[in-house]
């Protein structure tokens, strides 16, 4: 069936370790309407993640892969895949875990609300109809504090803003400045976030079940909450009074300021 986003959209998946479930995903993706292609960022797997997802594209034009030389770490995967997205004509640019938490099925959903003029969709597990299906209390706990955090510090509206699952319209990425994004790791998300909610796009959230791992390992490590706590003090900071008015006096100093006054 023909649909609104048919033949735009670029799904971009990070890869680190994934074998037993990269070529799984990718034929559910490929399966999908509309002729989703699919990008892999793969860090130089141990496992062979890498030469599996170069087998896959040499049987399938919708799929391609990009090689990093190390694990170089989940905001620089997804920031590759941007460039290599907004080099080429895709009007959706996605992206998803390769673990099975995030439901390709899922992914029509979000691209129909994208479609109908939202900016970003987020895959959600914080809005009504959404839910965490076999996390320990503990991961739950350390998710739903980050988000709240995020609202209360960042004034954040998105409510799930650690969500990998997303779809960003074009002009989105084509806006932000990718290249001054600090964060190289998880916090990218949430950056992420705060970024297209401060850039005024219209953000929106489809309910979705977040399925923990049943292959494979998870990457995320203790490293990434203290980066999360430091990404947070530092958007913060940005947002304070002072710091408004420092970049005001910078403006009329440059004269920015002065030709409209
Ligand atoms: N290319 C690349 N991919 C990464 C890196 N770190 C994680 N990934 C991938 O990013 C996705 C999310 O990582 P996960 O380990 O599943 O993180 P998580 O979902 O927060 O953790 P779990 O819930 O425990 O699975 C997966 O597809 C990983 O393979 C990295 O440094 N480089
Ligand atoms: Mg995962």
């Amino acid at each position: 069936m023909q649909r609104p986003w048919s033949g735009t959209v670029l799904m971009i998946v990070p890869t680190y370790n994934e074998r037993d479930n990269l070529p799984e995903l990718v034929r559910r993706l490929r399966d999908l309407p509309g002729d989703v292609h699919v990008l892999v960022v793969d860090d130089n797997s141990p496992d062979g993640t890498g030469a599996l997802a170069d087998a896959l594209a040499a049987q399938d034009r919708g799929v391609a892969v990009i090689h990093r030389a190390g694990k170089l770490g989940l905001g620089t995967a997804y920031r590759a895949g941007f460039a290599y997205g907004l080099a080429r004509s895709y009007r959706y640019l996605c992206t998803m875990d390769a673990d099975f938490s995030h439901n390709p099925a899922d992914l029509p959903r979000l691209l129909d609300l994208a479609a109908s003029g939202v900016d970003l969709v987020v895959g959600s597990r914080y809005v009504p109809g959404g839910s965490v299906v076999g996390w320990p209390a503990g991961r739950k706990f350390i998710s739903f504090v980050a988000n709240r955090l995020a609202h209360l510090f960042l004034g954040l509206s998105t409510r799930d803003c650690t969500a990998g699952f997303r779809c960003y319209r074009r002009e989105v990425l084509e806006t932000i400045p990718l290249a001054t994004i600090f964060s190289g790791g998880y916090s990218f998300l949430m950056e992420m976030a705060f970024l297209v909610e401060e850039a005024g796009f219209r953000i929106g959230e489809v309910p979705i079940t977040f399925v923990n791992r049943t292959q494979g390992d998870s990457k995320i490590s203790k490293l990434e909450i203290v980066k999360a706590v430091y990404t947070l003090l530092r958007l913060r900071t940005r947002s304070l009074p002072w710091d408004r008015m420092v970049s005001w006096v910078r403006r009329r100093r440059s004269g920015a300021l002065g030709e409209r006054e």
